[in-house]
């Protein structure tokens, strides 16, 4: 009787121990349960692969949707001098046109302020129109006239090209900067980051394009020259140009003119300031205010 008893007591213990392990390695077999992921809200205001009251991180799809800056394809030019030529150092310069072999230039400065023609080899004025009561800006030609702008008067005036008879003024709403003309419409800086574009006829606004590198906005455009299909421009207080796609408004290129006037300026508004294109030859032309030369220069891309 002890004996069956001791063997029902064993029997039932390894019985225990049996199931036991079996629970264990079974547990141990089958794969873990998921864990309870809550589904993310999207939010376009927040940055999806790093949503810290979750601490899920997810991976943004191939084919975003995410706009972001344009791939920038600027070019960076350095420049060789060809010429270098004579310069009115009384000349503010603040508007600067070539041609069919004449150089007008456009000076500032209140008591200063003059339309010029003005001889290239020489740099000396061969006809002068004084402007003493207003502070003159940008010059270009349409047709037979000169345009020349002034910085605050909020006027314009319209010259005679050979005699610089005055024939006519308009009005805009701005500050006047630069001034080009690209053969159907005046396009002009105010000193902000747009190119304003005016009815050659009724001088009136009929458009404006935001002027951007990239995605970064390009303030404090000055002289302007339209060559060739782009706009290039003078950035106040810089030592750069700025080559504009005129419909985009975007930046192709940049001109680094650092060094090319070693002329001791005393004055911090002596800076560069004056484009001027001769098409005939494609020769460019660069000055600044109260600089000792102008020059011819040649542009030389980056690699
Ligand atoms: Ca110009």
């Amino acid at each position: 009787m002890n004996r069956i008893y001791s063997i029902s007591v064993v029997f039932f213990f390894a019985l225990i121990l049996a199931v036991g392990i079996a629970t264990v390695v079974i547990h141990q077999t089958l794969p873990p349960a998921p864990p309870q992921i809550p589904t993310p809200t999207l939010n376009p205001t927040t940055n999806p692969t790093a949503n810290p009251s979750n601490g899920i991180t997810s991976t943004p799809p191939i084919t975003s949707s995410t706009p972001g800056p344009t791939p920038n394809n600027v070019i960076q030019y350095t420049f060789r001098v060809v010429q270098t030529y004579p310069h009115d150092i009384a000349a503010f310069t603040q508007g600067l046109v070539y041609v069919n072999g004449s150089l007008f230039e456009s000076t500032g400065r209140f008591g200063e302020s003059s339309l010029r023609r003005v001889d290239l080899e020489t740099g000396a004025v061969l006809q002068r129109y004084d402007v003493p009561n207003y502070f003159c800006e940008g010059l270009t030609i349409v047709d037979n006239t000169l345009i020349q702008l002034t910085w605050q008067n909020q006027i314009g005036f319209i010259y005679d090209i050979e005699t610089f008879a005055l024939l006519g003024n308009f009005s805009y709403p701005t500050e006047g900067w630069g001034l080009t003309f690209d053969g159907t419409k005046l396009i002009m800086s105010d000193g902000s980051s747009k190119l304003i574009f005016l009815d050659p006829l009724t001088y009136q606004k009929i458009g404006e394009v935001n002027v951007l590198d990239g995605d970064k906005q390009i303030t404090n455009i000055n002289e302007l020259e339209y060559i060739n299909g782009d706009i290039y421009a003078n950035i106040w207080l810089t030592q750069k140009i700025a080559i504009i796609n005129p419909q985009t408004g975007q930046v192709k290129g940049w001109i680094d003119l650092t060094g090319i006037n070693s002329q001791l300026l005393t004055d911090p508004d002596s800076v560069l300031n004056g484009i001027a294109y001769d098409q005939e030859t494609g020769r460019l032309f660069v000055t600044g205010k109260n600089w000792s030369y102008l020059y011819q220069i040649e542009l030389k891309p980056l690699t």
